[in-house]
């Protein structure tokens, strides 16, 4: 083991070691800051070296979704469940050593699924090929964790993608952080801080390098989120969680697991037989927030047959990446008319950000108004 990975260890049994309290707060907040500094450092050291080469996956279809669960609880059956796409399953760990993508239908999107490598205890630091899948995971669109009833630990699973940088069903945190020349680093806060009170925020900010400039908090902030803002490369992921091999499950075994899983729910499936795969797939649908989007060329009334799909919180210039290039080229501006817009044919630029149902017409420089 490196002395760097040796300095993590110890640090992170420290934290386990130390009782959270008004007393040690400080204390461990700073312990927090200089291990995600330390995590940092090797990420970049493993990239440095060309440990960190992912897989060639080519992303294709209206949205991503990355299949992630301990060897042997059935993703790679999922996948040909869901999908058709052939994935070897086996009755023995780490059958699947690469990434085997499918593809799914619902409701005119095309969702492309990802089988993966079982992932194991340890990921984030190299075990396995957890480097690797967790960087495949990092660019999905959705998560899709699957435990069955001899693999129940989720939580684990969730701190190996807590570690790797990955955000579960939460938004970034509200910090804006503006690194200056001198005076020291301010902090002010639009809320009472309970959490970064006392100069936390700065002891942080510190072990990330930040000696001057200004922290804006605009929500009572843990040491956590302060963290992942400074540390910069987190990503904040939706997921959703499948218990598998539901057909062996007795019914007082399948209420202990909803027990356990409690708050975060989890739709029971067999890959096997294919019983609840269609909700699951219903569920995979909606949570990827599609919307539909109509073009209409000017002059002539819009195609309302054949939408683009995009996804939620996506604006006018998502759109021009699924249209012919010139048009984005040439881009002048687009006339919205639907939920988005204020009014029928409002004029809006890239940034609009557009919503179902909506139907819009590109207009672009030179040659006068044309569309899609
Ligand atoms: N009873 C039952 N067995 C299942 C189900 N889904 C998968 N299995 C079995 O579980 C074993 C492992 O399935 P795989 O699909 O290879 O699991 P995996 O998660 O892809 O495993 P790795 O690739 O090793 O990570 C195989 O023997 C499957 O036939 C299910 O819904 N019910
Ligand atoms: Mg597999």
């Amino acid at each position: 083991m490196s002395s760097l990975e040796e300095e993590i260890t110890r640090i992170e049994d420290e934290i386990r070691n130390t009782s959270y309290n008004k007393a040690t707060q400080l204390h461990v907040g700073r312990l927090r800051a200089k291990v995600a500094a330390l995590r940092l450092e090797r990420e970049k050291r493993a990239k440095g070296s060309g440990g960190g080469l992912g897989y060639a996956v080519r992303k294709s279809g209206h949205a991503t979704v990355g299949l992630v669960g301990y060897p042997s609880v059935g993703k790679s059956t999922l996948l040909t469940a869901m999908t058709g796409a052939a994935s070897e399953s086996a009755a023995y760990d780490f059958t699947t050593l690469t990434i085997i993508p499918g593809m799914m239908h619902w409701g005119g999107a095309a969702i492309q699924v990802l089988d993966m490598p079982g992932l194991v205890p340890g990921a984030a630091k190299g075990r396995g090929r957890g480097r690797e899948v967790l960087s495949v995971v990092r660019s999905a669109d959705l998560i899709l964790f699957m435990i069955d009833a001899e693999h129940t630990d989720f939580k684990a699973l969730l701190a190996e993608l807590e570690n790797a940088g990955i955000r579960i069903n939460t938004r970034p945190p509200k910090i804006v952080i503006t690194p200056g020349e001198r005076g020291g680093v301010v902090v002010t806060s639009t809320v009472r801080l309970t959490h970064l009170a006392g100069g936390l925020a700065v002891e942080i900010a510190r072990e990330f390098g930040m000696h001057n400039g200004s922290i804006v908090l605009r929500e009572d902030a843990t040491p956590e989120q302060l963290i992942d803002v400074l540390a910069g490369n987190r990503v904040y992921v939706r997921a959703l969680l499948a218990v598998n091999k539901a057909d062996l499950l007795e019914p007082a075994g399948r209420e202990r697991l909803r027990l356990h899983l409690k708050s975060f729910g989890g739709l029971f499936l067999s890959a096997r037989t294919g019983q609840g795969v269609p909700e699951l797939v219903d569920a995979i649908g909606k949570a990827l927030a599609f919307i539909r989007v109509y073009l209409k060329p000017p002059g002539r009334e819009a195609d309302l047959i054949e939408p683009i799909i995009l996804r939620k919180g996506d604006r006018v210039e998502d759109l021009l990446r699924r249209l012919p290039t010139e048009l984005g080229v040439h881009f002048r501006s687009a006339q919205v008319s639907g939920p988005s817009a204020r009014f029928a044919g409002q004029t809006v630029g890239r940034d609009h950000r557009l919503s179902d149902t909506d139907v819009v017409t590109i207009v672009v420089h030179h040659g006068g108004v044309r569309a899609a």
